[in-house]
């Protein structure tokens, strides 16, 4: 019989409060049993960088294309929690403390647990992946990210077979988001995958760009990257992440349910009701580029939707 040890970023569930994880960051450390002098976030700043840099190395894939370059990536965003225009996060989002950190991994799972995100960046094998990003708005860039497949972590907490789908929910705190106060989508962010695309190996559970960890305004300290589907599928600043039986509610889909679906696979085939989704402009070129079917990762994952009509199933 195979005896599983626990990774040591893993912490059951029954020493986490959920409520608390929301609502009192002291109760979270305390529900951590991690004493706050260890996760001083300027000790974990230098470390890191040392620990990520060492990480560029082990790049396990490449977009074929140079990437973005950072200031760019790193000023021009989306992340409504912080305003409404693309240079707001970048100008806002120095109130979001991404340390300490935890992730409620749970729902119907077997071994549920948090996750303590500091710990989790120094000893998970983080791989540097280069992927192609495209915005629903039509703009699109090639980012550098720094993280861990998804499916390693959905195989560690053992779902149930009930499990059909995950829901990814970011904080919703309005003091370290400003915006939250306004009803321009309904807070917390929410977003889903169904079991198989949680589980295909593009999936990526991020936690740096560009060799260091993710500035705040990407979504730190950890969030998704989804590289097939439209920008909004990869939600930032996870909280929770929720195995469930029905398809979950996503925020999107929710205020606009004839402009994003569900699914948001990447298709120049399918346009958004009020735009053409045929092209985009890459961040820093000139001129429109073609869209390309999941954006470009079509031989990975449109076995994934075989069978399936994607213009009712946008
Ligand atoms: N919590 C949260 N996640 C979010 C968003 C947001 O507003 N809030 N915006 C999404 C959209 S529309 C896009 S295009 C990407 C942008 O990611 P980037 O700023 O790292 O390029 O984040 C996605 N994740
Ligand atoms: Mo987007």
């Amino acid at each position: 019989m195979l005896i599983r040890t626990s990774p040591r970023w893993a912490l059951p569930e029954s020493e986490a409060t959920p409520e608390s994880l929301y609502l009192d960051r002291r109760a979270l450390l305390a529900g951590m049993g991690v004493a706050g002098a260890a996760l001083a976030a300027p000790a974990m700043a230098s470390t890191d960088v040392k620990q990520l840099a060492a990480l560029k190395s082990r790049r396990t894939h490449s977009a074929g294309e140079d990437p973005t370059p950072l200031l760019a990536v790193a000023s021009y965003n989306n992340f409504y929690e912080f305003g409404l225009g693309k240079d707001d996060p970048a100008a806002n989002a120095h109130t979001l403390k991404p340390s300490p950190w935890g992730v409620r991994i749970g729902g119907l799972v077997k071994k549920p647990f948090v996750l303590d995100v500091d710990r989790y960046i120094s000893q998970a094998a983080l791989e540097e992946r280069v992927y192609r990003m495209r915005c629903v708005e039509g703009w699109s860039m090639v980012i550098p990210w720094l993280g861990v497949p998804l499916s390693t972590l959905v195989a560690f907490v053992e779902p149930l077979s009930s499990a059909k789908y995950v829901r990814f929910t970011t904080l919703a705190d309005r003091k370290q988001m400003p915006k939250i106060g306004f009803p321009t989508l309904d807070w917390p962010y929410r977003e889903g995958l169904r079991m198989d695309e949680a589980m295909h190996p593009l999936t990526l559970l991020t936690v740096g760009l560009y060799g260091r960890r993710l500035p705040n305004q990407n979504g730190a300290p950890i969030r998704l990257v989804v590289p097939w589907k439209y920008g909004f599928k990869s939600i930032k600043s996870l909280v929770a992440i929720d195995f469930v039986e029905q398809q979950p509610l996503t925020s999107w889909n929710q205020s606009a349910p004839r402009e994003y679906g569900f699914y948001s696979n990447v298709n120049p085939a399918v346009d958004h009701p009020r735009w053409s989704q045929a092209t985009e402009r890459r961040i820093g070129e000139f001129g429109k580029r073609d869209t390309l079917p999941f954006n470009g990762y079509a031989a990975e994952v449109a076995g994934l939707y075989r069978g399936m009509d994607l213009k009712r199933n946008f």
